[in-house]
C-alpha cells in the first residue's frame, strides 16, 4: 500500500487531471485475431491461447509469424493525442506470458523469438514522451507460458518476474503500472504489498492499480473497475473504468461491434462526473496497425475534447444529484454543466443547487446564459440550439465555496449526520459509512462501493442522522449475499433495534433491497449501526446501503 494517500497525493496529481488513456492490448494473439485451426473462437481475443485449448508448444510457434512491419510508433502516439488521451498503457506481457520487450529474463520475448527482432516499447516509450503522454505497462501476474507460474513453484517464478519488473521500470521509466491476473490462488495480499514496496524502492513516484494486491481498497493507489461505470463516486478512493472499443482486447478480426463517437463522449463525460478516469482500448494487428475504426472513433471523440477539454481534464465530482439531462463536473468553484439533452422550445434547465451562483455562460460559444433562482436551486436560460451534437458545456460560476459541501464519508468521519432528501428519506450509503474492525472495509463490487469482508462478530458499520422530531421509519437494507454465506444481526437506530438474517441474494454482486421493519426513531442526533448478532457463516453480507423511510 502507498505511504501516502493517493486520492490527494502531489505523486498521483497528473493522474487525476489527466482523466483519459489509452489502454493497448498487443501480442501474439493478434497473429491469430480470433481464429484457431480455421474456426472462429468465441470471448476476447487475447484470451485465445485459454479458449481454444491451444497446447504451449503451438502457441510458441506463433513468435516465428509475428513480424509487426507496419508498427509506427509515433503514429500511435498521435493517435492517442489526437484522442485527446494524457497517458498510455500497454501490455508488456498478457497473460499468455509472452514478454512484448526486450527482457533477459528469458527468450520468450519479441526481441529473440519473432522476426521483428526490435523492441517495440523502446520506440513507442519514447515517441510518448516526445508528444507528451505519460507512458505506462500493463503485467499480467498470471503467465500462462512459465512453468513455474503455479501454486507449487510460485517461489520460483515470482522472483522472475520482479526482475522483468525491474526492467521494465528501470530500462523504460514508466509513470504507470498497470497489473492484472492477480486472482491466481497463489498470489496473495502480502506478496502484493512486497512487490509494491520493491516497485516504489525503484520508482516512488509510479501511480499502480489495485490489482498488484487482491482489488482491495488498500491495494495500490486506484480502483479499476472493468467495463463498467460505477452508479457514483467512490468515496476517498481514486478509481479508473477500463474499456473496449468494440468487445474485445485482444486484435479480432471479426468484432466490429464499435461504440459511437457519442457514447465514446458520454461515458468520458459520466466517468469524470465521478472522479474517475477512462482507460479506453485499443487493440492493434499483428502487423502492428490499429484499427481504422479505433482511430476514426478517437479522432471524433477527440474533436469533442479539443473545443470542451475544460470541462474534462482537472475536474473532480461535484456533491450534486445527477441530473437528467446530462452530467456535472467541478474545479473549484467553477461546475460545468455537460449537456447531453439540451432544453427545447425555450424550457429552462434546472439545476438543483444550494449555492448562490454568480455568473453562467457557454464554454464554447458566445451566447448569453441568463439564470434566475427556482425552487431548490436554479433555472437556466439558454440560447435555442445546443453549441455541440454529443454534448453542450455551459459553466456556471458559484458565489459561495462549494468545496465546503461535505461528502457524505467526510459527515460521518466527524460524526455529523447524513441529511435527508426532499421525501424525508435518509440514505445511508456504504462509502459514507465509519467502519469498525479490521477485517470489514469497503470494496467496489457494488454502484458506489460496498461494505464486504464482513467476516468478524465484534465488526460493524456505523453512520450518523439527526431527526427533527419523533417518527416511525422503515427500516431497508440493500445487501448481496452469497450462498453458503450470511447471519443475523441487528441495525440500531438510537436506542431502537430491529433483528435482521441476511440470506443468499444469488451472489456477492447480486445486489437486493429487504424491509426489516419499523422502529421508532427519537429526535435528535443519533448513530445508526449494523453489527452482527454473532459469529457469520463465512461473509455476512456485502451491504450497499441502509436507508431510513418514513412509515406513512
Ligand atoms: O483477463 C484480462 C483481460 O484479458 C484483459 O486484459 C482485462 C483488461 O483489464 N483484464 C483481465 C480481465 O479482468
Amino acid at each position: 500500500m502507498p505511504n501516502d494517500d493517493p486520492f490527494t497525493s502531489p505523486r498521483t496529481r497528473w493522474w487525476r487531471d489527466a482523466k483519459y488513456g489509452m489502454f493497448i492490448h498487443w501480442g501474439l494473439y493478434a497473429v491469430l485475431a480470433g481464429e484457431w485451426n480455421g474456426k472462429k473462437v468465441p470471448g476476447i481475443g487475447e484470451w485465445i491461447m485459454d479458449n481454444a485449448k491451444i497446447p504451449v508448444s503451438e502457441y510458441e510457434k506463433l513468435a516465428a509469424q509475428f513480424n509487426p512491419v507496419r508498427f509506427d510508433a509515433r503514429a500511435w502516439a498521435r493517435v492517442a493525442k489526437n484522442a485527446g488521451m494524457k497517458y498510455l498503457v500497454i501490455t508488456s506481457k498478457h497473460h499468455d506470458g509472452f514478454s512484448m520487450f526486450d527482457t533477459r529474463v528469458n527468450a520468450y520475448n519479441i526481441v529473440k523469438a519473432t522476426p521483428y527482432r526490435r523492441d517495440p516499447m523502446r520506440d513507442l516509450a519514447r515517441a510518448c514522451r516526445d508528444e507528451g503522454i505519460r507512458f505506462g505497462f500493463y503485467y499480467s501476474i498470471m503467465d500462462w507460458h512459465h512453468p513455474q507460474a503455479n501454486e507449487r513453484d510460485a517461489a520460483r517464478y515470482i522472483p522472475q518476474m520482479k526482475e522483468q519488473l525491474r526492467e521494465l521500470v528501470t530500462r523504460y521509466d514508466p509513470a504507470i503500472l498497470w497489473f492484472d491476473g492477480e486472482w491466481v490462488n497463489w498470489w496473495d495480499q502480502a506478496k502484493g504489498r512486497d512487490l509494491e514496496t520493491f516497485l516504489r524502492g525503484l520508482k516512488p513516484n509510479l501511480v499502480i492499480n489495485n490489482r498488484i494486491g487482491k482489488r482491495r481498497t488498500d491495494d495500490g493507489d486506484y480502483e479499476t473497475p472493468e467495463q463498467e461505470i460505477p452508479k457514483a463516486a467512490l468515496g476517498k478512493r481514486l478509481w479508473e473504468t477500463c474499456m473496449t472499443l468494440n468487445d474485445t482486447w485482444g486484435y479480432k478480426k471479426d468484432d466490429e461491434n464499435w461504440k459511437s463517437p457519442k457514447d465514446v463522449v458520454h461515458k468520458l463525460c459520466d466517468i469524470a462526473s465521478k472522479g474517475g478516469n477512462f482507460l479506453l482500448n485499443v487493440g492493434p494487428t499483428a502487423e502492428g496497425v490499429i484499427p481504422a475504426p479505433s482511430v476514426r472513433i478517437l479522432e471524433e471523440a477527440g474533436r469533442w475534447l479539443q473545443a470542451n477539454g475544460d470541462a474534462i481534464y482537472g475536474t473532480t465530482f461535484a456533491p450534486l444529484p445527477q441530473p437528467a439531462w446530462g452530467r456535472i463536473t467541478r474545479k473549484g468553484n467553477r461546475l460545468y454543466l455537460l449537456v447531453f439533452d439540451w432544453p427545447a422550445g425555450g424550457q429552462p434547465l434546472r439545476l438543483a443547487l444550494a449555492q448562490p451562483v454568480k455568473s453562467a455562460g457557454l464554454l464554447k460559444r458566445r451566447g448569453d446564459v441568463t439564470f434566475r433562482p427556482a425552487e431548490g436551486g436554479v433555472e437556466l436560460l439558454l440560447p435555442a440550439a445546443p453549441s455541440n451534437r454529443y454534448a453542450s458545456v455551459v459553466t456556471v460560476d458559484l458565489a459561495g465555496d462549494l468545496a465546503a459541501v461535505k461528502s457524505p464519508a467526510e459527515l460521518t468521519a466527524e460524526g455529523r449526520p447524513i441529511p435527508a432528501a426532499a421525501d424525508g428519506s435518509i440514505t445511508l450509503s456504504a462509502n459514507a459509512a465509519k467502519l469498525h474492525g479490521d477485517a470489514i472495509q469497503l470494496e467496489y463490487k457494488g454502484d458506489a462501493g460496498n461494505i464486504g469482508f464482513w467476516l468478524k462478530a465484534d465488526d460493524y458499520a456505523e453512520w450518523f442522522v439527526a431527526l427533527a422530531a419523533p417518527a416511525d421509519y422503515a427500516v431497508e437494507l440493500t445487501y448481496a449475499c452469497e450462498a453458503g454465506n450470511g447471519g443475523d444481526f441487528v441495525v440500531q437506530v438510537g436506542g431502537e433495534k430491529l433483528a435482521g438474517r441476511s440470506k443468499p441474494t444469488g451472489g456477492w454482486t447480486t445486489f437486493k433491497t429487504a424491509r426489516l421493519g419499523t422502529v421508532k426513531a427519537a429526535a435528535g442526533k443519533q448513530s445508526v449501526t449494523v453489527k452482527p448478532s454473532g459469529a457469520p457463516r463465512g461473509g455476512l453480507m456485502n451491504l450497499l446501503s441502509v436507508r431510513l423511510v418514513p412509515a406513512p
